[in-house]
């Protein structure tokens, strides 16, 4: 399921599948703090001190102690088993970078959407991007200290995405919780490889 992915292999990881991933979300949502926590390599960054300039258009509400952006990527990898390596990629939150997304979602087989439950708007634009290219998505709510808690459903129902999307939790800075995230990725990619594979032609 994994052989339409554009990446090529590593020579040092053997016959493992190498398999792109998309982390999404809102501007400060913690899609860096994701893939570094999760990287068994040294994460690449592209990071910028947020200028003044930038601060003009980056909405700082809920995110104070961030002094960094995002400008381009974020990109890790992690192994998942002997078959299948993860490779990451964070996208930029702000909507002014809107336009490296197509490029970014070429060739990913699925993508997270996070969220923080004090500013769920902020995943809109990413669930219609991939629900609109047909992107298989899940939704990983980084829970973090002091935002209100909500159930799945109550999180489905305010991102108004249909029961078949699961929901997820996480601590996004911890690196057992962020692979969990991705593991209920592979889920979700093999359900729906399995659902089409088992659909009437
Ligand atoms: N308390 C808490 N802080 C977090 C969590 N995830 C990220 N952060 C912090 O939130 C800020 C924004 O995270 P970052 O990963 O840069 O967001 P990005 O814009 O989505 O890449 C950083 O200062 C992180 O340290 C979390 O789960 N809990
Ligand atoms: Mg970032």
């Amino acid at each position: 399921m994994f052989a339409n992915s554009s990446l090529a292999q590593h020579p040092d990881l053997g016959d493992a599948q190498a398999v792109k991933v998309l982390i999404a979300g809102g501007f400060g949502v913690g899609k860096t703090t994701m893939v570094a926590a999760i990287s068994e390599i040294k994460p690449l960054r592209t990071e910028e001190r947020l200028s003044a300039i930038g601060a003009a258009f980056d909405d700082l509400t809920g995110v104070a102690g961030k002094t960094t952006t995002t400008v381009a990527l974020d990109f890790g990898r992690i192994t998942i088993n002997s078959d299948v390596v993860l490779y990451l990629f964070g996208t930029p939150g702000q909507d002014r970078f809107w336009f490296m997304w197509k490029e970014l979602s070429a060739g990913a087989l699925g993508a997270v959407v996070l969220a923080d439950t004090r500013r769920l708007d902020d995943c809109f634009a990413a669930v219609d991007f991939f629900e609109t290219r047909d992107i298989p998505f899940i939704i990983a709510v980084n829970c973090f200290e002091g935002a209100d808690r909500y159930d799945e459903h109550e999180v489905r129902d305010a991102l108004d995405v249909g029961s078949h999307i699961p929901v997820t939790f996480c601590d996004a800075r911890q690196r057992g919780s962020s692979k969990q995230v991705l593991l209920c990725l592979l889920e979700h990619l093999m359900t729906r490889a399995m659902a089409a594979k088992s659909a009437p032609r």
